[in-house]
């Protein structure tokens, strides 16, 4: 298949144009969408759209609860699926929560998500990555700059623009508590980064990344272009999707507040994964799913 974003092939950075649209589903029809006409707009614009209040005080109780269940039986766990930080052995992240667990299995099939993420990708879904990510009060730690379909088209051979990432916000994010942060617009360049991927980078990239980030001067480009950098706060309880290109990042998390939310990538029936465009080979299952469940389509 021929690779229309190449990343990591040459010594310079790059800044491409994207070749898809954001929203694949003809505007035209958004009178059907479950958001409005407003939501698209801004989520086609930007490259993100937070709902808040998306999830009840209930709901959001629950998750809390599950999540924090979660860490204290994984807690002396070794797994694969369990990432921890750099430089101690605190839970970082935890994936494939959405097949390894039933409570999370039905939060990532919520009908009220599956009609949105339907509409932005104009087909059926099925969960390309799922995790929980820790950021506890104090010690948690930063995700460097990035664009998530960077990664997924390298390393896991994702072949376009076609995937959406959800994060449920699990506690209250405030602009200091190394909330999300994304630069608006930037969904629609591709920045084509230097270095080439080391054979099982995700055993360091999900600590710490360190292939695939982008350069300063694209960076600086990209934020100058959109207007500078936006911070979705609000309450746990809040969501926030994003386009699988929208270059995004956290920092370190030194207040007293914890940072913690489930993320779910949802990827079009139509952009199943091929062959890792670095070469190398494929990633394992949790992090990049292939067996759908979901019959192909020939
Ligand atoms: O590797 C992944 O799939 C995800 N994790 C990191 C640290 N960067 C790219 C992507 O978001
Ligand atoms: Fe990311």
């Amino acid at each position: 298949m021929k690779d229309l974003y190449p990343s990591r092939k040459k010594d310079q950075p790059e800044i491409l144009e994207r070749k898809d649209p954001v929203i694949h589903t003809d505007r035209s029809l958004d009178h059907h969408a479950p958001i409005s006409k407003q939501q698209l707009d801004s989520y086609e614009k930007n490259g993100f759209l937070q709902i808040e209040n998306f999830f009840s005080d209930e709901e959001v109780k629950d998750m809390q609860k599950a999540i924090f269940e979660l860490q204290d039986s994984t807690k002396n766990v070794t797994s694969d699926k369990v990432i921890r930080e750099p430089e101690s052995d605190d839970i970082r992240s935890i994936f494939h929560v959405h097949k390894d667990d039933n409570y999370f299995k039905d939060v990532a099939n919520d009908q009220r998500i599956l009609d949105i993420v339907n509409h932005l990708l104009g087909s059926e879904v099925y969960i390309h990555q799922s995790r929980i990510n820790y950021k506890p009060g104090f010690k948690g730690k930063e995700f460097d700059w990035h664009s998530d379909f960077e990664t997924w088209h390298a390393e896991d051979g994702m072949p376009r623009m076609r995937a959406v990432s959800l994060s449920i916000a699990l506690s209250d994010n405030y602009t200091f508590n190394g909330p999300l942060m994304l630069i608006p617009g930037s969904q629609n360049y591709y920045v084509s980064c230097v270095g080439e991927t080391p054979d099982n980078n995700y055993k360091e990239s999900l600590k710490k990344q360190k292939v695939g980030v982008p350069d300063e001067d694209s960076l600086r480009w990209l934020a100058e272009k959109g207007g500078g950098i936006s911070v979705p706060t609000g309450k746990a309880g809040s969501i926030t999707l994003f386009e699988s290109n929208t270059m995004h990042g956290s920092t370190s998390n030194i207040t007293p507040y914890p940072r913690n939310n489930l993320f779910m990538v949802y990827n079009s029936v139509e952009n199943r994964l091929v062959e890792p465009f670095s070469g190398n080979k494929k990633r394992p299952e949790y992090i990049a799913v292939r067996d759908s469940g979901i019959p192909a389509m020939s």
